[in-house]
């Protein structure tokens, strides 16, 4: 069976909904990111060098790692589904365009708001950068239900997932009334409640 590498409310979280989504079975191991051990005390950098979740535990002991290739694993093995288009269609590619927006321009536009040692100014600067990307996205949320249109679709996973980080950084989502649109219809989805009550998170919990 396939094992997610998770920690409750950070990034796995993305994979973790797609699992839910896919009705695949699969097992959480529950992990401390800080600390690089698995529940039980094990070393979790002997599953992933690099120490960071998620990652994906295949039934050939093969390790996946980088949440946009795990979750596309994942929607290949159901394709009926439809959580993405089918490989080699432009479609697809404007899906990976999707979740690479989400990685590099959310995600990780997200790092130094969690980082006690960056500086104040320096917060601001990340905080205007997220800036710019929440209101591309809002004017997105404006015309369609998802990121890939009308059905959800992998992103929106991914995407869901980060911008719950706005809570514990503060950052009001008021002035984006399609992004909080958005996060609610996520939120409605019984993938997403599924995978938040097994991560313990509630309807506002922090990272
Ligand atoms: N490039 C990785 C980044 C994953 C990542 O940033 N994971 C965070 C949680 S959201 C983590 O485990 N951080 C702990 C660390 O880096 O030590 C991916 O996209 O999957």
């Amino acid at each position: 069976m396939m094992k997610l590498f998770y920690a409750p409310g950070v990034c796995s979280l993305s994979p973790h909904i797609v699992l839910k989504e896919s009705g695949l079975p699969f097992e959480l191991v529950r992990t401390d990111i800080k600390a690089k051990t698995t529940e039980g005390g094990g070393d979790y950098k002997k599953t992933n060098p690099l120490g960071y979740v998620p990652a994906l535990g295949l039934d050939d002991g093969t390790i996946l790692t980088e949440g946009p290739a795990i979750v596309q694993y994942i929607a290949d093995k159901v394709p009926e589904k439809k959580l993405a288009p089918a490989n080699g269609t432009l479609d697809r590619y404007k899906l990976q365009s999707w979740l690479n927006f989400v990685s590099s321009e959310l995600h990780k536009g997200f790092s130094p708001l969690f980082n006690p040692a960056m500086p104040e100014a320096a917060k601001q600067i990340a905080k205007d950068r997220l800036a710019a990307r929440f209101a591309h996205l809002d004017a997105h949320f404006a015309k369609h239900n998802y990121l890939m249109g009308n059905d959800f679709s992998l992103p929106d996973a991914y995407a869901f997932t980060v911008l719950r980080w706005t809570a514990p950084t503060k950052i009001d989502l008021a002035p984006y009334p399609h992004i909080q649109a958005f996060m609610q219809r996520m939120q409605a989805r019984p993938a997403v409640q599924a995978a938040m009550t097994a991560e313990g998170l509630g309807g506002d919990a922090p990272r």
